[in-house]
Order: structure tokens, then sequence, then C-alpha cells
């Protein structure tokens, strides 16, 4: 009961203030921080933290820049719908430049920018959407008269925290798929230096308001991984939470699409999903708060790894997906754990026979994966062919 007192010891004032601020009834809103806790896989009691934070944080001014992208990263936070961004931009944080959403335009929005920049010194937080082209001197994208490298490294200088949001600007996803001609390349390469990115085209915008909102919850970032994701959000493979696994450690595969076993919800592997080989979130938060299996894949089409550097706008989107968990583990911590006892030469053994065996299922598992499409159809003609003649005599 101790979490639930803590979220219950928030004044009722404050969540009053909250009701009118946010529009939002409190259970909703209580409901909201526990999601937004949930997604950051923080502990329990963590929501009144996050809570407490948004009712009493002076809202951090956000300056976000928009280089080479397509704007689906901001459209995709417009369909956030608990809060929405309206709420989210006046609220929780404050959006003192955003061109896409300002009214301003032309010297007007440039002094937006500046002003921002100067009354918020060290402590803004600067989000950058889209990649940043490098060649013929950064020409390929200019804002005002600046390039998107200039714009990128003089408002990076004052900001207390850079965030990298989708593909484009995590990796320079989109832009940079080959022969990348205008040298699209991502945040962290033309500032020199690792930023939080929020990978996806376009990212699942609960991961972006989570990473913000624990910024106000404890004065820092999130803990992120070698590509600068932050670990609650892309930790885990597409292919381990995915509602279609069981079809696929069955066997069972959609071989294209609108086919029966497409139809039935069978495994997209064999359409080249990217699942096995993406880490991202997705199959578990969904997108756009329209319901469970709101996702690609829930969707029907196959994951193009869009999360993920060097899948995602670089592999074909119909080759298949390099494994990397085959095999399910070969052992199983047990629930209690004896003590004392190291392993015996039988148990050795056994442990070597098993792990042998298990390699060369995986292998098996792997070629028949790998089974061409037109090996398949080849194979599925046959046997048709064979069911006919025998229908016929
Ligand atoms: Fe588009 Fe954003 Fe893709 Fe890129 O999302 S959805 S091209 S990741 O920068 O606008
Ligand atoms: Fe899901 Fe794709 Fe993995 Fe199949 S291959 S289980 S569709 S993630
Ligand atoms: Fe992208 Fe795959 Fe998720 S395509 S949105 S990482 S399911």
């Amino acid at each position: 009961m101790g979490e639930m007192n803590d979220i219950f010891t928030l004044g009722r004032e404050a969540l009053h203030g909250i009701e009118q601020r946010l529009g939002m009834s409190r259970r909703d809103y209580l409901q909201f921080c526990a999601t937004l806790a949930v997604t950051m896989g923080l502990p329990k009691g963590a929501d009144a933290a996050v809570a407490k934070a948004i009712e009493a944080a002076k809202r951090p001014s956000v300056i976000w820049l928009h280089f080479q992208e397509c704007t689906g990263c901001t459209e995709s936070l417009l369909r956030a719908e608990h809060p929405t961004l309206e709420k989210l931009i006046l609220e929780i944080i404050s959006l003192d430049y955003h061109e896409t959403l300002m009214a301003a335009a032309g010297h007007q929005a440039e002094a937006a920018r500046k002003d921002a920049m100067k009354a918020n010194k060290g402590k803004y937080v600067l989000v950058i959407e889209g990649a940043i082209p490098v060649k013929e001197n950064g020409n390929y994208c200019k804002i005002g008269g600046h390039t998107a490298i200039d714009l990128l490294k003089e408002c990076a200088a004052d900001a207390a925290a850079v965030i990298a949001i989708g593909s484009c600007a995590s990796w320079g996803g989109m832009p940079s798929t080959g022969p990348n001609p205008s040298g699209a390349s991502s945040v962290a390469e033309v500032l020199g230096k690792p930023v939080v990115t929020i990978p996806g085209c376009p990212p699942n915008p609960y991961n972006f308001l989570a990473t913000v909102v624990h910024f106000l919850t404890f004065g820092k970032l999130p803990e992120v991984d070698k590509l600068g994701r932050p670990k609650f959000a892309y930790s885990r493979l597409v292919h381990e939470n995915c509602e279609r696994r069981a079809h696929f450690d069955a066997g069972r595969f959609a071989i294209e699409f609108g086919d029966a076993g497409h139809r039935q919800g069978h495994c997209l592997y064999k359409l080249g999903c990217k699942g096995p080989e993406t880490y991202a979130n997705c199959p578990t938060l969904g997108f756009g708060d329209a319901g469970e299996n709101n996702w690609p894949v829930g969707c029907g089409h196959p994951c193009i790894g869009c999360t993920e550097k060097g899948v995602g706008f670089a592999k074909p989107i119909h080759q298949l997906a390099t494994m990397k968990n085959v095999a399910p583990p070969l052992q199983y911590a047990r629930i209690v754990e004896e003590q004392g006892k190291g392993a015996t030469l039988a148990s050795a053994a056994a442990l070597a026979a098993l792990a042998g065996a298990a390699a060369g299922a995986a292998v098996m598992l792997t070629r028949n994966l790998g089974l061409s499409h037109a090996a398949e159809e080849a194979e599925r003609a046959k046997s048709e062919g064979k069911q006919q003649d025998k229908a016929r005599s």
C-alpha cells in the first residue's frame, strides 16, 4: 500500500490545479502518469514522482528544429491522445520554437528562436527532427540563410539537453538511403558527441513524452544504449514481444500478401519482417492510442526495422531478417536455486549434449527459414500438381 499512499499524498489542491490545467480528470491524470512511469520501466511508486514533477515543474523551454525529413515525427506527436499535443505544448513543455506549429514566419520566427535561446541559456531542451546534409558545405538544407549544420551547432551550444527525434536525426534515416546524395548525417555525427536518440519513422510519441518527463522528474535524461536510445524503449527486439511470435515458433508463415497465412495473422518473417533484428517497443506500446495491435505487424505489414541503423532504409524490404536469437535459452534459472552445489560431470556432459543438439536445431531452423520464396513456391506448385494428378487418377 506504500505506493498507493504515495500517489494519494498528492495534494487535492494540486490535483485540482492539474485538472484545470490539463483538462483531464484526476483519475485520467494519475493513469497518464502511471502509464508514463511504466513506459520508462520505473519501479512502483514512481508514478507519484512523475505526477509531482509535472504538477510542480516549471515548464522547460523546448526549441524544435526541422531539417531533412517528412515531419512525420511532429505528426505522430499530434496524434498522441493523452495528453494532446496542445496540452503538452502549453502545460508540460514550453515549445518556444517549432517551425511547423508556430504562427510566426520569416524574421519574426528567427527572433523567437534567438529570444528563447537567450532567455533560457543553458536550460532549454533542443529537439532535432531530420537529418543534416553535410555535402557541398551543407547547402542542401538552409533555413533563414543558415545551413542546418550551422543552426544545429548554434542551438546546441547552450542547450541543457539535445534529443534527436526520429530515425533521420538519430542516424540519417530515409534521407541517408544509398547513395545518400546530400550526405545526410545524424545529430551526433555533426555535433561530434553522443545525444539521446528516439529513432523510428516516425517514433512512438510516448517514447518522446516519457523521455521529456524523465528529464522533468529526475533532472536528467534516461539511461541509454550505445546508440543513444533510451533503454526503457529500445532494449527488446520487436520479435520478442510480437503477437505473431507463436506462429513463427510453430513455422506458420504468410508467404505473400493476401494469402491464407496472411489473412490468418501468421508470422510475416518470410515477407521480410525485420522484427528479429530490430530493437523497439512497438508491439507493447502501439501507436496513436487506437487500441491494441495498432503497429506495423499488428496491421499486417512486416516491420521494416525503422528504428535500427543498418536495417531500416538500408536492407531491401523483402530481404529476410538476420536472426539474432534462433533458439530458446539452454537453461532457465530455477525458481529456488540450490546453494553450494557445483555442476557435476554428468550434468556438464548433459548440458554439452544439449548445447550440441540446440546448435544443430538452430542450424536446421535457420536453413528452413532461409528457404527462398521461389523455392517455396516451387515446392507448393509441385505438391499441388501431385494432388491434382491424384484427383485425376
Ligand atoms: Fe519523417 Fe521525422 Fe521519418 Fe524522419 O520522423 S517519419 S522521415 S524519421 O524525421 O519526419
Ligand atoms: Fe512478429 Fe516479425 Fe517476429 Fe514474425 S518475424 S514473430 S511477424 S516480429
Ligand atoms: Fe518501425 Fe518496425 Fe516498429 S517498422 S515502427 S520498428 S514495428
